[in-house]
């Protein structure tokens, strides 16, 4: 669990100790409900954080947050059985991300890219252009 999880789940616990104070709080789900599972990509070439955990179902967004473009790009062979391979660019495997980038592919400054994850298991992945250091890994509870 990462730290933004841990400070989310205080201030959630919070809102419903005051709500319950009022007695009449029931419609009020807090909006940080549904976890957001954000990852961003620095231009200290890294992902921020490196590992997040997640449940089977939910997706993962990606954000280049500085100037230098990045990639998401999953490890093929390092993918769980049964998983569906998946990269910034939509590519079906790691071979074709790797020959399209950068022309297809890149996350540019501000931009995004999100993906659900159904199966359960660790999901080992990269940026192509900085993959000497800049690696993550998305670990899915069933
Ligand atoms: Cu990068």
């Amino acid at each position: 669990m990462d730290r933004r999880t841990v400070l989310r789940m205080g201030g959630l616990a919070l809102t419903g100790t005051l709500a319950g104070c009022g007695g009449s709080g029931s419609d009020d789900t807090p909006a940080g409900a549904e976890t957001d599972n954000l990852v961003d990509m620095t231009d200290d070439l890294n992902f921020e954080p490196a590992e997040i955990t997640v449940s089977v179902g939910e997706t993962v967004t990606w954000t280049t947050t500085g100037s230098v473009p990045h990639s998401v790009t999953a490890y093929e062979e390092q993918l769980p059985d049964g998983a569906a391979y998946f990269a910034s660019g939509g590519f079906d495997s790691e071979s074709a991300a790797r020959e399209a980038y950068p022309s297809e592919g890149s996350v540019a400054s501000e931009e995004s890219y999100e993906h659900t994850f159904e199966t359960a298991g660790e999901f080992a992945y990269f940026c192509i252009p900085h993959e000497s250091g800049m690696k993550g890994t998305v670990i899915v509870e069933g």
